[in-house]
């Protein structure tokens, strides 16, 4: 194969967010753009180098996939990759993604995914970039990353005649291989390792009244979905809809909450169905939904942490720690006190949880933004999190039968206390009003400390306010400005930071948190326990004064 070096000139903004680059697919669809990416993310490997590497690429199916992934099969072949493993179709959830890169060894790999972003010609594409445990890169790598970007004067590709990517088969090309692959095989075969699936079968035969429903909101999990919940599970096909992967998500976000699975939560509602639940478009978030019993995804994470001896995988390995993005109510962190466990808070990212997973410190961690998941993989894992709450349901049931997903929450309350949490987020604001509100904070927090500190607003007394600043406990490395915190003299806490995933404009989000243990409180309505500590919010953060909005786009 002729490799060919092409010219081409940097583009700006090419900084990978949160979780990758994600940008309009118009964006990615201009000359060399996509290319200039892929060769700045190749030229960022380094023992191994991209030469001779071994790569995992695959993605959520969204528009532009097929043609992005002929484009890294190409640019792969012209950097001297010496094998792709992609999923059959360009399919892989970012789960699978992250199993794949672990059970074959692969030294990364390339994942095309904008997440729970709508998808379609005028929406959202995304490239991400894992590295050989599985993970998405660190910010070491992905501010290197970044940086080639900025100086990417050339990239190097060979012409090849494109890929099939329909059929599971191995094609070798001078020396260069690709093997297409099954997507849900290796991925079903780990869950089988993880969970007790028979005493999952067990339980749905024993009450054969106890009805779930799964929204794949046409995202990749369909696939998996249909095997695991009917092929290996044994339920019927009505228990699950939305299971065919479409690249514009059926013209929907794919986002699984209660603004954007309404079709979910209101069958469930009205068909009185005992477990609802929904997984985002490549399959690494999760909502869990019971009849008059939405889960937060921090209580989510907590529930599974306080039950995990259940689950066979855990029974194995033990539970080594548990951890939250610091946004995330601190649920989790009350189970880790009375299991006697170290909890670790890391910034927004689930990049923050690999090093402690790796060093053998972390078993479950979960975000609020409905990531949850275990040290089985390197992603947060929409259905693990879904098995793990059938599998404890199981559990549970042996010993309480007619335990749902409300008993499970109002026994984990009555044990630990609730903590009420809801996040607003306010999408697609203006960068620069959202820049001036985050100023405006950071001089309360900074320049007029001494005045912030003690005051009260309403109910409500500032006892500590900062800039979340982490530094990991592996590989000491430090992150700054993760998010303001304010945190009041009754526990009560707001949290404003500005998302990194979003690809247009600014998205703020706040979060709110008040802890109870007054048993007569926990079956309140969440937002109507939280109305006075967001009212503060508002006040203290100026938000309205400063974008203009007077209500958040979604509520969670
Ligand atoms: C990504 C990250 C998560 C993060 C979420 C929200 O998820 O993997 O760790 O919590 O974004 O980030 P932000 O608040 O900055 O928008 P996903 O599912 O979008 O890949």
């Amino acid at each position: 194969m002729q490799v060919r070096c092409i010219t081409t000139t940097p583009y700006e903004g090419q900084k990978p967010g949160t979780s990758g680059l994600r940008k309009r697919v118009k964006v990615f669809q201009q000359e060399n753009y996509t290319q200039n990416f892929i060769q700045a993310t190749l030229d960022a490997m380094s023992s191994p180098s991209a030469k001779e590497a071994t790569l995992v690429v695959g993605g959520d199916g969204r528009y532009f996939s097929t043609e992005a992934i002929q484009l890294i099969i190409r640019i792969a072949a012209g950097n001297r990759v010496g094998k792709l493993i992609i999923g059959k179709n360009g399919i892989l959830s970012t789960p699978a993604a992250s199993n794949l890169i672990r059970k074959r060894k692969a030294d990364g790999g390339i994942l095309l995914t904008a997440s729970h972003n709508p998808g379609g010609p005028d929406n959202d594409f995304g490239i991400k970039f894992n590295v050989s445990n599985g993970g998405p890169a660190p910010e070491s790598v992905t501010n290197l990353i970044y940086e080639n970007t900025k100086k990417c004067n050339e990239y190097y590709i060979c012409d090849m005649p494109e890929i099939d990517l329909s059929k599971t088969r191995v094609h070798t090309i001078d020396g260069f291989t690709i093997e297409i692959v099954n997507s849900v095989e290796d991925y079903v075969q780990l869950l089988k390792e993880i969970f007790d699936f028979e005493q999952i079968t067990q339980f749905f035969k024993n009450n054969p009244n106890f009805t779930i429903l799964f929204d794949g909101l046409h995202g990749v999990t369909g696939p998996y979905a249909e095997r695991i919940f009917v092929e290996e599970l044994g339920l019927s096909r009505s228990s699950i809809q939305n299971c065919t992967p479409l690249p514009d998500f059926g013209g929907s976000h794919p986002d699984p909450n209660l603004t954007y699975a309404h079709n979910l939560v209101e069958r469930v509602e009205r068909e009185n169905i005992n477990f609802g639940a929904a997984s985002d478009g490549d399959g690494d978030r999760n909502m869990i939904y019971g009849k008059n019993a939405f889960v937060t995804p921090s209580d989510s994470v907590a529930v599974i942490a306080a039950h995990a001896e259940v689950i066979p995988y855990f029974q194995k390995t033990g539970i080594k720690g548990l951890a939250r993005s610091m946004p995330t109510s601190a649920a989790i962190d009350l189970v880790a006190k009375k299991k006697g466990l170290e909890v670790f808070e890391v910034p927004t990212g689930w990049k923050f949880f690999g090093n402690l997973m790796d060093a053998g410190r972390l078993s479950i961690c979960g975000e609020e933004s409905f990531g949850t998941g275990s040290d089985h993989i390197r992603e947060k894992d929409g259905i693990w999190a879904i098995i793990a709450w059938l599998n404890i349901i199981a559990a549970v049931n042996e010993k309480k039968p007619g335990s749902g997903i409300k008993e499970i929450l109002l026994e984990h309350y009555q044990t630990y206390g609730r903590n009420f949490f809801s996040r607003y987020d306010y999408e697609e604001v203006e960068s620069e009003s959202a820049n001036k509100m985050v100023a405006h904070l950071r001089h309360l927090i900074n320049a007029s400390k001494n005045d912030f500190i003690g005051k009260s607003f309403g109910q409500f007394t500032v006892k500590e306010a900062d800039d979340f600043e982490y530094k990991d406990p592996i590989d000491g490395s430090i992150t700054k400005n993760q998010g303001i915190r304010i945190i009041f003299t009754d526990g009560s806490r707001i949290v404003i930071r500005l998302s990194g995933t979003g690809s247009h404009g600014a998205t703020i989000r706040l979060y709110v948190e008040k802890y109870s243990q007054n048993a007569s409180e926990y079956g309140a309505d969440t937002q109507e326990a939280l109305k006075p500590i967001i009212d503060v919010a508002l006040q203290i953060s100026k938000l309205q004064e400063f974008t203009g909005r007077d209500k958040p786009t979604v509520i969670t």
